[in-house]
């Protein structure tokens, strides 16, 4: 991404180097506001009013004041310095849109999957994706004023979750919260290239 430039002396600088960096979970766990949190560019996203129509795929159960769903995808952008860019892709929660996530996931540094307590199978189908492709992914338990707080080992073992998988807890609200998630996924999935283990296979 990025077609370079030139510095005031006239040389050409390479383009900054561009992160590519998804976020998934179920329907309402927070995939849109963690995107809005950190990005630096108005975020691009196509939210529609929840209509009676769509009610039967957009179940709401435990999301009763969400009234507008993602049908496309998030899409923000963090400038860390002038050579590196962060892009971040909201993968659309609703079943009938996965065909775009083999598309999202192509040089894909890793995912941060969001889950609520509340709906905590909800977030498993995102989970299942990224263990069968191999992309590096953390959970973060999006921590919903309402919700049960539950013990990391619960939480790890309802999804089935590999002991190597990171498991935190944030807040999409909090911009801090969203950087520290970001943070731990990079160093996940810089530790998995490190040990080789052929577990990483994003950049198909
Ligand atoms: N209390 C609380 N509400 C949140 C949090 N994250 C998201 N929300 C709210 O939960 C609803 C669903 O979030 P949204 O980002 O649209 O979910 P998405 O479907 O995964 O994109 C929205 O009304 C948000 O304002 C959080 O950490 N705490
Ligand atoms: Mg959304």
């Amino acid at each position: 991404m990025g077609s370079g430039g030139c510095d005031v002396d006239g040389s050409p600088h390479p383009a900054p180097l561009s992160v590519k960096i998804l976020v998934a979970g179920g329907f309402g766990a927070g995939k849109t506001t963690l995107v809005s949190s950190l990005t630096e560019v108005r975020l691009l996203h196509t939210e529609e009013g929840l209509s009676a129509p769509g009610a039967h795929v957009d179940l709401t159960d435990g999301v009763s004041d969400k009234t507008t769903t993602t049908v496309a995808m998030d899409f923000g952008r963090i400038t860390i310095r002038n050579d590196l860019v962060v892009y971040l892709f909201g993968t659309p929660g609703q079943k009938r849109f996965w065909f775009m996530w083999d598309e999202l996931a192509i040089g894909a540094v890793g995912a941060v999957v969001l889950a609520d307590t509340r709906r905590l199978a909800d977030s498993f189908p995102a989970v299942d994706y990224f263990e069968r492709r191999g992309t590096p992914f953390i959970l973060a338990v999006n921590c919903f004023d309402e919700a049960r707080r539950l013990p990391v080992a619960i939480v790890r073992s309802a999804l089935s979750l590999n002991p190597d998988v990171p498991v935190i807890l944030c807040d999409a609200r909090q911009r801090v919260s969203c950087r520290d998630a970001l943070v731990t996924l990079v160093g996940h999935a810089i530790r998995l290239l490190g040990a080789g283990s052929g577990a990483v296979s994003s950049a198909r």
